[in-house]
Protein backbone atom coordinates (compact mmCIF):
# COMPACT_ATOMS: atom_id res chain seq x y z
CA UNK A 1 0.00 0.00 0.00
CA UNK A 2 1.28 3.59 -1.13
CA UNK A 3 1.04 5.96 1.75
CA UNK A 4 -0.92 9.38 1.50
CA UNK A 5 1.16 12.27 2.71
CA UNK A 6 -0.33 13.46 5.39
CA UNK A 7 -0.87 16.89 4.03
CA UNK A 8 -2.93 14.96 1.42
CA UNK A 9 -6.72 16.42 1.12
CA UNK A 10 -9.40 14.11 2.59
CA UNK A 11 -12.49 14.83 0.34
CA UNK A 12 -14.36 11.41 1.86
CA UNK A 13 -14.64 13.12 5.66
CA UNK A 14 -14.58 16.17 6.55
CA UNK A 15 -15.03 15.53 10.06
CA UNK A 16 -12.46 15.84 12.64
CA UNK A 17 -9.59 13.24 11.37
CA UNK A 18 -9.03 10.38 13.36
CA UNK A 19 -5.51 9.11 12.70
CA UNK A 20 -5.74 6.55 9.93
CA UNK A 21 -5.12 2.72 11.60
CA UNK A 22 -2.06 1.45 10.23
CA UNK A 23 -2.67 -2.33 8.87
CA UNK A 24 -0.34 -4.32 11.13
CA UNK A 25 2.16 -5.61 8.51
CA UNK A 26 2.05 -2.31 6.20
CA UNK A 27 5.54 -0.88 6.26
CA UNK A 28 6.13 2.40 8.43
CA UNK A 29 9.08 3.63 6.74
CA UNK A 30 9.15 5.38 3.45
CA UNK A 31 10.96 2.71 1.53
CA UNK A 32 13.90 5.42 -0.06
CA UNK A 33 14.56 6.37 3.60
CA UNK A 34 14.89 3.05 4.68
CA UNK A 35 17.33 1.73 2.04
CA UNK A 36 19.09 5.41 3.18
CA UNK A 37 18.63 3.98 6.64
CA UNK A 38 20.24 0.56 5.65
CA UNK A 39 22.57 2.85 4.17
CA UNK A 40 23.62 4.50 7.48
CA UNK A 41 23.58 1.83 9.62
CA UNK A 42 26.01 -0.36 7.78
CA UNK A 43 28.60 3.14 8.08
CA UNK A 44 28.14 3.16 11.89
CA UNK A 45 28.75 -0.77 11.96
CA UNK A 46 31.62 -0.16 10.02
CA UNK A 47 33.02 3.20 11.49
CA UNK A 48 32.34 1.46 15.18
CA UNK A 49 34.22 -1.80 13.77
CA UNK A 50 37.42 0.24 12.84
CA UNK A 51 37.26 2.16 15.85
CA UNK A 52 37.13 -0.58 18.30
CA UNK A 53 40.20 -2.13 16.34
CA UNK A 54 42.05 0.62 15.87
CA UNK A 55 41.52 1.25 19.96
CA UNK A 56 42.70 -2.55 20.31
CA UNK A 57 45.12 -2.21 17.89
CA UNK A 58 43.86 -4.68 15.37
CA UNK A 59 43.51 -4.51 11.55
CA UNK A 60 40.04 -2.98 10.63
CA UNK A 61 37.24 -5.58 10.19
CA UNK A 62 36.81 -4.25 6.46
CA UNK A 63 40.89 -4.99 6.35
CA UNK A 64 40.27 -8.77 7.71
CA UNK A 65 37.91 -9.54 5.32
CA UNK A 66 39.95 -8.67 2.54
CA UNK A 67 42.92 -10.08 3.42
CA UNK A 68 40.75 -13.12 3.65
CA UNK A 69 39.53 -12.44 0.35
CA UNK A 70 42.86 -11.95 -1.19
CA UNK A 71 44.26 -15.24 0.35
CA UNK A 72 40.99 -17.07 -1.26
CA UNK A 73 40.64 -16.06 -4.57
CA UNK A 74 41.31 -17.59 -7.75
CA UNK A 75 44.97 -16.76 -9.18
CA UNK A 76 43.11 -15.27 -12.92
CA UNK A 77 41.57 -12.56 -10.65
CA UNK A 78 44.35 -11.73 -8.97
CA UNK A 79 46.21 -11.45 -11.83
CA UNK A 80 43.48 -9.67 -13.57
CA UNK A 81 43.32 -6.91 -10.83
CA UNK A 82 47.30 -6.70 -10.53
CA UNK A 83 46.91 -6.01 -14.59
CA UNK A 84 44.43 -3.33 -13.88
CA UNK A 85 45.46 -1.95 -11.15
CA UNK A 86 48.84 -2.52 -10.85
CA UNK A 87 50.21 -1.62 -7.19
CA UNK A 88 47.28 -0.07 -6.66
CA UNK A 89 45.14 -3.28 -6.21
CA UNK A 90 45.08 -3.09 -2.77
CA UNK A 91 43.08 0.35 -3.07
CA UNK A 92 40.62 -1.09 -5.74
CA UNK A 93 39.97 -3.80 -3.32
CA UNK A 94 38.67 -1.69 -0.38
CA UNK A 95 36.96 0.40 -2.91
CA UNK A 96 35.46 -3.18 -4.30
CA UNK A 97 34.06 -3.90 -0.90
CA UNK A 98 32.79 -0.95 -0.03
CA UNK A 99 31.12 -0.86 -3.17
CA UNK A 100 29.69 -4.55 -2.77
CA UNK A 101 28.48 -3.09 1.16
CA UNK A 102 27.14 0.16 0.07
CA UNK A 103 24.68 -2.02 -2.50
CA UNK A 104 24.14 -4.28 -0.15
CA UNK A 105 23.35 -2.30 2.72
CA UNK A 106 19.86 -0.55 1.62
CA UNK A 107 18.73 -3.83 0.61
CA UNK A 108 19.30 -4.52 4.72
CA UNK A 109 16.97 -1.59 5.07
CA UNK A 110 14.14 -2.28 2.68
CA UNK A 111 13.71 -6.28 4.44
CA UNK A 112 13.57 -4.61 7.58
CA UNK A 113 11.22 -2.11 6.63
CA UNK A 114 8.47 -5.97 5.37
CA UNK A 115 9.88 -7.99 8.26
CA UNK A 116 11.22 -6.67 11.74
CA UNK A 117 13.73 -9.30 12.10
CA UNK A 118 15.76 -8.74 8.58
CA UNK A 119 17.33 -6.31 9.62
CA UNK A 120 19.15 -7.20 12.62
CA UNK A 121 19.87 -10.28 10.75
CA UNK A 122 21.08 -8.86 7.67
CA UNK A 123 23.67 -6.96 9.64
CA UNK A 124 24.46 -9.10 12.07
CA UNK A 125 24.95 -11.66 9.06
CA UNK A 126 27.71 -9.23 8.18
CA UNK A 127 29.21 -8.91 11.73
CA UNK A 128 29.77 -12.69 11.61
CA UNK A 129 31.90 -12.40 8.42
CA UNK A 130 33.53 -9.82 9.66
CA UNK A 131 34.14 -11.80 12.91
CA UNK A 132 35.03 -14.75 11.11
CA UNK A 133 37.58 -13.23 8.64
CA UNK A 134 39.82 -11.35 11.59
CA UNK A 135 39.38 -15.05 13.99
CA UNK A 136 40.64 -16.49 10.55
CA UNK A 137 43.48 -14.16 10.33
CA UNK A 138 47.14 -15.39 11.64
CA UNK A 139 48.08 -14.99 14.99
CA UNK A 140 44.40 -13.60 15.80
CA UNK A 141 42.53 -14.80 19.32
CA UNK A 142 39.31 -14.20 20.48
CA UNK A 143 39.92 -10.75 20.88
CA UNK A 144 39.48 -10.34 17.54
CA UNK A 145 36.23 -10.96 16.57
CA UNK A 146 34.61 -7.90 19.22
CA UNK A 147 35.35 -5.37 16.77
CA UNK A 148 33.15 -6.49 13.85
CA UNK A 149 30.26 -7.65 16.61
CA UNK A 150 30.56 -4.48 19.03
CA UNK A 151 30.19 -2.69 15.20
CA UNK A 152 27.27 -4.90 14.04
CA UNK A 153 25.45 -4.33 17.52
CA UNK A 154 25.62 -0.59 16.64
CA UNK A 155 24.72 -0.90 13.61
CA UNK A 156 21.60 -2.74 14.41
CA UNK A 157 20.90 -0.29 16.83
CA UNK A 158 20.75 2.22 14.38
CA UNK A 159 18.49 0.39 11.97
CA UNK A 160 15.99 -0.29 14.99
CA UNK A 161 15.51 3.44 15.61
CA UNK A 162 15.16 3.94 11.80
CA UNK A 163 13.46 1.14 10.60
CA UNK A 164 11.19 -0.29 13.03
CA UNK A 165 8.95 -2.68 11.07
CA UNK A 166 6.46 -3.56 10.54
CA UNK A 167 3.86 -4.60 13.09
CA UNK A 168 5.14 -2.57 16.31
CA UNK A 169 2.62 -0.89 18.32
CA UNK A 170 3.11 2.57 17.44
CA UNK A 171 2.39 5.05 20.17
CA UNK A 172 -0.71 6.99 19.38
CA UNK A 173 -0.03 10.00 17.45
CA UNK A 174 -1.32 13.30 17.96
CA UNK A 175 -3.10 14.63 14.74
CA UNK A 176 -0.23 17.22 14.21
CA UNK A 177 2.87 14.53 14.14
CA UNK A 178 2.83 11.56 12.44
CA UNK A 179 -0.75 10.75 11.68
CA UNK A 180 0.98 6.97 9.80
CA UNK A 181 3.09 5.96 12.58
CA UNK A 182 5.87 7.14 10.69
CA UNK A 183 7.83 10.09 12.52
CA UNK A 184 9.51 12.08 9.66
CA UNK A 185 11.59 14.49 12.25
CA UNK A 186 12.40 11.83 14.36
CA UNK A 187 13.88 9.61 11.52
CA UNK A 188 15.53 12.98 10.17
CA UNK A 189 17.59 13.74 13.55
CA UNK A 190 18.44 10.05 14.56
CA UNK A 191 19.82 9.32 11.32
CA UNK A 192 21.83 12.50 11.10
CA UNK A 193 23.28 12.46 14.16
CA UNK A 194 24.11 8.26 13.51
CA UNK A 195 25.75 9.50 10.16
CA UNK A 196 27.59 12.47 12.05
CA UNK A 197 28.67 9.31 14.63
CA UNK A 198 30.08 7.40 11.75
CA UNK A 199 32.06 10.26 10.76
CA UNK A 200 33.60 11.00 13.52
CA UNK A 201 34.23 7.14 14.51
CA UNK A 202 35.69 6.54 11.02
CA UNK A 203 37.69 9.64 11.76
CA UNK A 204 39.16 9.01 14.95
CA UNK A 205 40.04 5.19 14.12
CA UNK A 206 42.03 6.54 11.59
CA UNK A 207 43.50 9.02 13.54
CA UNK A 208 44.42 6.47 16.12
CA UNK A 209 45.86 4.05 13.34
CA UNK A 210 47.96 6.53 12.34
CA UNK A 211 49.16 7.05 15.63
CA UNK A 212 49.69 3.53 16.07
CA UNK A 213 51.56 3.12 12.79
CA UNK A 214 53.59 6.85 13.80
CA UNK A 215 54.40 5.32 16.85
CA UNK A 216 56.10 2.05 15.10
CA UNK A 217 58.21 4.16 12.95
CA UNK A 218 59.50 6.06 15.40
CA UNK A 219 60.65 3.54 17.49
CA UNK A 220 62.57 2.58 14.87
CA UNK A 221 66.43 2.48 14.84
CA UNK A 222 68.09 5.18 13.36
CA UNK A 223 71.69 3.09 13.39
CA UNK A 224 72.60 0.08 12.30
CA UNK A 225 75.26 -2.02 13.90
CA UNK A 226 78.96 -2.08 12.12
CA UNK A 227 79.41 -4.08 9.41
CA UNK A 228 82.28 -6.79 8.78
CA UNK A 229 85.10 -5.58 6.21
CA UNK A 230 84.92 -1.83 4.05
CA UNK A 231 81.33 -0.16 3.43
CA UNK A 232 80.40 -0.69 -0.13
CA UNK A 233 80.89 2.27 -2.08
CA UNK A 234 78.90 2.61 -5.47
CA UNK A 235 81.03 4.08 -7.90
CA UNK A 236 80.05 6.76 -10.18
CA UNK A 237 80.36 5.20 -13.30
CA UNK A 238 77.62 2.49 -12.46
CA UNK A 239 75.06 4.69 -12.80
CA UNK A 240 75.11 5.82 -16.21
CA UNK A 241 71.54 5.60 -16.84
CA UNK A 242 69.73 8.74 -16.49
CA UNK A 243 66.42 7.58 -15.84
CA UNK A 244 67.01 4.92 -13.13
CA UNK A 245 69.48 5.44 -10.16
CA UNK A 246 71.72 2.14 -9.64
CA UNK A 247 70.78 2.32 -5.99
CA UNK A 248 66.54 2.83 -5.67
CA UNK A 249 66.35 5.13 -2.96
CA UNK A 250 63.84 3.29 -0.06
CA UNK A 251 60.73 5.54 -0.91
CA UNK A 252 61.33 4.32 -4.37
CA UNK A 253 61.54 0.81 -4.31
CA UNK A 254 59.05 -1.17 -5.65
CA UNK A 255 56.45 -2.79 -2.69
CA UNK A 256 54.84 -6.43 -3.25
CA UNK A 257 53.22 -8.15 -0.52
CA UNK A 258 49.66 -9.76 0.82
CA UNK A 259 49.10 -7.51 3.48
CA UNK A 260 46.43 -4.72 3.55
CA UNK A 261 47.44 -3.15 6.11
CA UNK A 262 51.26 -2.91 7.82
CA UNK A 263 52.23 -5.65 10.39
CA UNK A 264 52.78 -3.49 13.42
CA UNK A 265 55.86 -5.63 15.20
CA UNK A 266 56.35 -4.49 18.57
CA UNK A 267 60.29 -4.82 18.76
CA UNK A 268 60.76 -5.88 22.16
CA UNK A 269 58.17 -8.89 21.89
CA UNK A 270 59.54 -9.82 18.37
CA UNK A 271 61.76 -12.69 17.77
CA UNK A 272 62.87 -15.36 15.19
CA UNK A 273 63.04 -18.62 15.48
CA UNK A 274 65.19 -21.38 13.25
CA UNK A 275 63.34 -24.02 14.01
CA UNK A 276 62.23 -27.79 12.59
CA UNK A 277 65.32 -30.28 10.94
CA UNK A 278 68.57 -28.32 12.65
CA UNK A 279 70.02 -29.78 15.75
CA UNK A 280 70.46 -26.50 17.90
CA UNK A 281 66.43 -24.48 17.72
CA UNK A 282 67.57 -20.53 17.58
CA UNK A 283 65.05 -18.28 18.60
CA UNK A 284 67.13 -14.32 17.98
CA UNK A 285 65.79 -11.05 19.04
CA UNK A 286 66.45 -7.76 17.54
CA UNK A 287 69.25 -7.27 19.44
CA UNK A 288 70.68 -10.99 19.27
CA UNK A 289 71.15 -10.30 15.70
CA UNK A 290 72.46 -6.86 15.75
CA UNK A 291 75.27 -8.31 17.75
CA UNK A 292 75.84 -10.99 15.43
CA UNK A 293 78.64 -10.20 12.49
CA UNK A 294 76.81 -8.25 9.74
CA UNK A 295 77.09 -8.04 6.07
CA UNK A 296 76.50 -5.42 3.49
CA UNK A 297 75.73 -5.69 -0.11
CA UNK A 298 73.97 -4.42 -2.86
CA UNK A 299 71.10 -7.11 -4.02
CA UNK A 300 68.57 -6.40 -7.09
CA UNK A 301 65.52 -7.97 -5.97
CA UNK A 302 63.05 -8.75 -8.67
CA UNK A 303 58.90 -9.93 -8.60
CA UNK A 304 57.83 -12.36 -10.86
CA UNK A 305 55.13 -10.80 -11.99
CA UNK A 306 57.26 -8.33 -13.19
CA UNK A 307 55.78 -8.26 -17.33
CA UNK A 308 58.56 -7.90 -19.63
CA UNK A 309 59.61 -4.11 -19.14
CA UNK A 310 57.65 -3.82 -15.88
CA UNK A 311 58.30 -1.77 -12.78
CA UNK A 312 59.06 -4.64 -9.87
CA UNK A 313 62.40 -4.58 -9.61
CA UNK A 314 64.86 -2.14 -7.42
CA UNK A 315 68.64 -2.07 -6.16
CA UNK A 316 69.68 -1.79 -2.46
CA UNK A 317 72.00 -2.24 -0.58
CA UNK A 318 71.02 -4.09 1.83
CA UNK A 319 72.73 -5.03 5.54
CA UNK A 320 72.04 -8.30 7.91
CA UNK A 321 72.93 -11.58 9.34
CA UNK A 322 74.73 -14.54 6.83
CA UNK A 323 71.91 -17.18 7.10
CA UNK A 324 74.73 -19.56 6.33
CA UNK A 325 76.12 -18.61 9.43
CA UNK A 326 73.15 -18.82 11.21
CA UNK A 327 72.38 -22.33 9.69
CA UNK A 328 75.64 -23.35 10.51
CA UNK A 329 75.17 -22.51 14.30
CA UNK A 330 71.62 -24.39 14.34
CA UNK A 331 73.08 -27.27 12.36
CA UNK A 332 70.92 -28.08 9.26
CA UNK A 333 70.37 -31.89 9.12
CA UNK A 334 71.51 -34.20 6.07
CA UNK A 335 67.83 -34.38 5.18
CA UNK A 336 66.10 -31.43 4.73
CA UNK A 337 65.47 -30.08 2.16
CA UNK A 338 63.71 -26.74 2.04
CA UNK A 339 63.87 -23.33 3.82
CA UNK A 340 60.38 -22.10 4.58
CA UNK A 341 59.84 -18.74 6.28
CA UNK A 342 56.70 -17.76 8.01
CA UNK A 343 55.72 -13.70 8.02
CA UNK A 344 54.19 -11.91 10.86
CA UNK A 345 51.37 -11.51 8.72
CA UNK A 346 51.01 -15.40 8.11
CA UNK A 347 52.99 -15.34 4.57
CA UNK A 348 55.22 -18.19 3.41
CA UNK A 349 57.32 -19.27 0.93
CA UNK A 350 60.40 -21.77 0.62
CA UNK A 351 63.61 -22.45 -1.18
CA UNK A 352 66.22 -25.17 -1.29
CA UNK A 353 68.38 -25.40 1.53
CA UNK A 354 71.41 -25.21 -1.44
CA UNK A 355 70.54 -21.45 -1.92
CA UNK A 356 71.31 -20.80 1.98
CA UNK A 357 74.59 -22.89 2.02
CA UNK A 358 76.02 -22.50 -1.54
CA UNK A 359 78.37 -19.59 -1.08
CA UNK A 360 76.05 -16.69 -2.08
CA UNK A 361 74.48 -14.00 0.53
CA UNK A 362 71.42 -15.09 1.91
CA UNK A 363 70.62 -13.17 4.65
CA UNK A 364 68.28 -12.04 7.36
CA UNK A 365 68.66 -8.12 6.24
CA UNK A 366 67.86 -5.84 8.85
CA UNK A 367 68.94 -2.92 6.87
CA UNK A 368 68.24 -1.14 3.58
CA UNK A 369 70.32 1.31 2.11
CA UNK A 370 72.22 2.77 5.53
CA UNK A 371 68.88 2.52 7.81
CA UNK A 372 66.91 -0.11 9.70
CA UNK A 373 64.35 -1.54 6.98
CA UNK A 374 61.65 0.54 6.56
CA UNK A 375 58.01 -0.88 7.68
CA UNK A 376 56.77 -1.38 3.76
CA UNK A 377 59.96 -3.26 3.07
CA UNK A 378 59.92 -5.81 5.88
CA UNK A 379 61.06 -4.13 9.31
CA UNK A 380 61.83 -5.13 12.00
CA UNK A 381 63.69 -8.16 9.42
CA UNK A 382 63.12 -10.12 6.30
CA UNK A 383 65.32 -12.54 4.19
CA UNK A 384 67.01 -11.39 1.16
CA UNK A 385 68.00 -14.35 -1.20
CA UNK A 386 70.40 -13.21 -4.00
CA UNK A 387 69.03 -15.08 -7.14
CA UNK A 388 65.39 -15.92 -6.49
CA UNK A 389 62.23 -14.03 -6.82
CA UNK A 390 60.69 -12.46 -4.12
CA UNK A 391 57.85 -14.68 -3.64
CA UNK A 392 60.33 -17.50 -2.82
CA UNK A 393 62.41 -15.73 -0.84
CA UNK A 394 62.33 -12.79 0.60
CA UNK A 395 59.85 -12.83 3.53
CA UNK A 396 59.22 -9.48 4.91
CA UNK A 397 58.46 -8.71 8.78
CA UNK A 398 59.61 -12.77 8.98
CA UNK A 399 58.77 -14.25 12.21
CA UNK A 400 59.89 -18.48 11.70
CA UNK A 401 62.58 -20.23 9.57
CA UNK A 402 61.81 -23.38 9.77
CA UNK A 403 64.00 -26.20 8.04
CA UNK A 404 62.01 -28.79 5.94
CA UNK A 405 61.04 -30.59 3.43
CA UNK A 406 59.49 -30.11 0.21
CA UNK A 407 56.15 -32.42 0.99
CA UNK A 408 55.69 -31.14 4.04
CA UNK A 409 55.49 -27.48 3.75
CA UNK A 410 54.70 -25.34 0.33
CA UNK A 411 54.90 -21.83 0.08
CA UNK A 412 51.91 -18.61 -0.52
CA UNK A 413 51.90 -18.90 -3.95
CA UNK A 414 52.86 -22.58 -5.07
CA UNK A 415 49.31 -24.12 -4.58
CA UNK A 416 48.21 -20.60 -6.20
CA UNK A 417 50.00 -22.22 -9.34
CA UNK A 418 53.43 -20.37 -9.62
CA UNK A 419 56.54 -22.59 -9.62
CA UNK A 420 58.19 -24.11 -6.64
CA UNK A 421 61.43 -23.18 -7.42
CA UNK A 422 62.04 -19.89 -9.12
CA UNK A 423 65.68 -18.67 -9.75
CA UNK A 424 65.74 -15.14 -11.36
CA UNK A 425 65.91 -15.00 -15.63
CA UNK A 426 68.21 -12.89 -17.49
CA UNK A 427 66.08 -9.53 -18.34
CA UNK A 428 67.06 -6.53 -20.11
CA UNK A 429 64.60 -3.03 -19.78
CA UNK A 430 64.52 0.28 -21.45
CA UNK A 431 63.79 3.05 -19.42
CA UNK A 432 64.80 5.76 -22.38
CA UNK A 433 63.02 7.11 -24.17
CA UNK A 434 60.24 5.96 -22.22
CA UNK A 435 57.15 4.36 -24.31
CA UNK A 436 54.88 6.68 -25.89
CA UNK A 437 57.53 9.61 -25.64
CA UNK A 438 57.64 11.30 -28.76
CA UNK A 439 61.61 11.46 -29.92
CA UNK A 440 63.43 14.07 -32.14
CA UNK A 441 64.97 12.99 -35.00
CA UNK A 442 68.88 13.70 -34.48
CA UNK A 443 71.37 11.94 -31.64
CA UNK A 444 69.03 10.12 -29.51
CA UNK A 445 70.09 8.56 -26.05
CA UNK A 446 69.03 5.01 -24.91
CA UNK A 447 69.19 3.58 -21.75
CA UNK A 448 67.86 1.28 -19.40
CA UNK A 449 68.93 -1.60 -16.67
CA UNK A 450 69.95 -5.55 -17.56
CA UNK A 451 70.17 -8.08 -14.59
CA UNK A 452 70.78 -11.72 -14.24
CA UNK A 453 71.55 -11.96 -11.07
CA UNK A 454 73.97 -14.91 -9.44
CA UNK A 455 75.47 -15.19 -12.85
CA UNK A 456 75.98 -10.95 -13.57
CA UNK A 457 75.51 -9.33 -16.77
CA UNK A 458 78.41 -9.26 -19.27
CA UNK A 459 77.01 -7.97 -22.35
CA UNK A 460 73.78 -6.11 -23.19
CA UNK A 461 72.86 -4.80 -26.89
CA UNK A 462 70.00 -2.97 -28.72
CA UNK A 463 68.69 -3.21 -32.16
CA UNK A 464 66.73 -0.50 -34.06
CA UNK A 465 64.17 -2.14 -36.41
CA UNK A 466 65.58 -5.09 -38.34
CA UNK A 467 68.90 -3.92 -38.17
CA UNK A 468 72.01 -5.53 -36.24
CA UNK A 469 72.45 -6.13 -32.60
CA UNK A 470 74.89 -3.73 -31.53
CA UNK A 471 76.82 -3.96 -27.99
CA UNK A 472 75.70 -0.79 -25.44
CA UNK A 473 77.77 0.78 -23.33
CA UNK A 474 77.82 -0.76 -19.74
CA UNK A 475 77.49 1.07 -16.29
CA UNK A 476 80.23 -0.31 -13.80
CA UNK A 477 79.82 -3.92 -12.63
CA UNK A 478 79.41 -3.77 -8.61
CA UNK A 479 77.75 -7.42 -7.74
CA UNK A 480 76.74 -9.88 -9.97
CA UNK A 481 73.61 -9.68 -7.99
CA UNK A 482 72.88 -6.63 -8.80
CA UNK A 483 71.52 -5.19 -11.98
CA UNK A 484 73.64 -3.27 -14.64
CA UNK A 485 73.28 0.05 -16.13
CA UNK A 486 73.42 0.41 -20.28
CA UNK A 487 73.43 3.19 -22.93
CA UNK A 488 73.55 3.73 -26.21
CA UNK A 489 73.60 5.96 -29.00
CA UNK A 490 71.15 5.92 -31.66
CA UNK A 491 70.92 8.39 -34.94
CA UNK A 492 67.38 8.47 -35.21
CA UNK A 493 65.46 9.60 -38.16
CA UNK A 494 61.91 10.31 -38.76
CA UNK A 495 58.93 7.57 -39.00
CA UNK A 496 58.23 4.77 -36.89
CA UNK A 497 61.35 2.76 -35.63
CA UNK A 498 61.03 -0.37 -32.64
CA UNK A 499 63.72 -0.35 -30.45
CA UNK A 500 64.54 -3.55 -28.84
CA UNK A 501 66.85 -5.01 -26.08
CA UNK A 502 68.37 -8.28 -24.75
CA UNK A 503 71.46 -9.06 -22.16
CA UNK A 504 73.71 -11.52 -22.27
CA UNK A 505 75.24 -13.22 -18.77
CA UNK A 506 78.92 -14.18 -17.49
CA UNK A 507 77.74 -17.84 -18.59
CA UNK A 508 77.62 -16.82 -22.08
CA UNK A 509 73.72 -17.22 -22.28
CA UNK A 510 71.63 -15.13 -23.42
CA UNK A 511 68.50 -14.45 -22.81
CA UNK A 512 65.48 -16.05 -24.91
CA UNK A 513 63.76 -14.06 -27.52
CA UNK A 514 60.57 -16.61 -26.26
CA UNK A 515 57.96 -14.60 -24.91
CA UNK A 516 56.56 -16.04 -21.84
CA UNK A 517 54.18 -14.59 -19.36
CA UNK A 518 54.94 -13.95 -15.60
CA UNK A 519 52.99 -17.61 -14.68
CA UNK A 520 54.55 -20.01 -13.57
CA UNK A 521 58.26 -19.00 -12.91
CA UNK A 522 58.87 -15.58 -14.65
CA UNK A 523 58.19 -13.73 -18.01
CA UNK A 524 60.86 -13.55 -20.82
CA UNK A 525 61.04 -12.32 -24.08
CA UNK A 526 62.98 -8.66 -25.77
CA UNK A 527 61.54 -5.32 -24.30
CA UNK A 528 60.53 -4.13 -26.98
CA UNK A 529 59.80 0.04 -27.28
CA UNK A 530 57.86 1.41 -30.34
CA UNK A 531 58.90 5.11 -31.10
CA UNK A 532 57.28 7.76 -33.46
CA UNK A 533 60.29 9.60 -34.50
CA UNK A 534 59.86 13.65 -36.02
N1 LIG B 1 55.33 -11.05 4.51
C1 LIG B 1 55.41 -10.98 3.16
N2 LIG B 1 56.63 -10.98 2.58
C2 LIG B 1 56.76 -10.93 1.23
C3 LIG B 1 55.61 -10.89 0.41
C4 LIG B 1 54.34 -10.89 1.04
O1 LIG B 1 53.28 -10.86 0.39
N3 LIG B 1 54.28 -10.93 2.42
N4 LIG B 1 55.75 -10.81 -0.96
C5 LIG B 1 57.01 -11.25 -1.53
C6 LIG B 1 57.16 -10.85 -2.93
S1 LIG B 1 56.13 -11.58 -4.06
C7 LIG B 1 58.13 -9.99 -3.33
S2 LIG B 1 58.42 -9.72 -4.97
C8 LIG B 1 58.97 -9.26 -2.34
C9 LIG B 1 58.89 -7.77 -2.56
O2 LIG B 1 59.63 -7.09 -1.58
P1 LIG B 1 59.50 -5.52 -1.50
O3 LIG B 1 58.06 -5.18 -1.30
O4 LIG B 1 60.37 -5.08 -0.37
O5 LIG B 1 60.02 -5.00 -2.82
O6 LIG B 1 58.56 -9.52 -1.01
C10 LIG B 1 58.23 -10.85 -0.74
N5 LIG B 1 57.98 -10.93 0.69
MO1 LIG C 1 56.78 -10.97 -6.10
Amino acid sequence: MIESPPSAPDHTSTADPEPPRRPVDDPVTPPRLAALAGLIAAAVAVAIGMLAASIGGSGSPLDSVGSEFIDRVPPWLKELAIRWFGTNDKLALRVGIVVVLAAIAPLVGLAANRRRAAGPAGIAAFGLIGAAAALHRPGAGWAAAVPSLLGAAAGIAVLVRLVPGPGRPVPTPGPSLAPLGWDRRRFITTSGAAAAAAVVAGGVARRIDGQQLDAIRNDIPTSLGPVEGMRIGIPAGADVNPATPFVTPNGEFYRIDTALSLPRVRLDRWKVGITGMVDRPLSLTYDDLRERPQIERVITLACVSNEVGGPYISNAVFQGVLLADLLADAGVQPDAEQVFSTSVDGWTCGFPVAAALDGRDAMIALGMNGEALPLEHGFPARLVVPGLYGYVSATKWLKTIELTTWDRAAGYWVPRGWAREAPIKTQSRIDVPRSGQPVAAGPVRIAGVAWAQRRGISKVEVRIDDGEWRPADLGDAVSDDAWRQWVTDWEATPGRHTIQVRATDRTGTTQTPDQAPPAPDGATGYHTLDVTVR
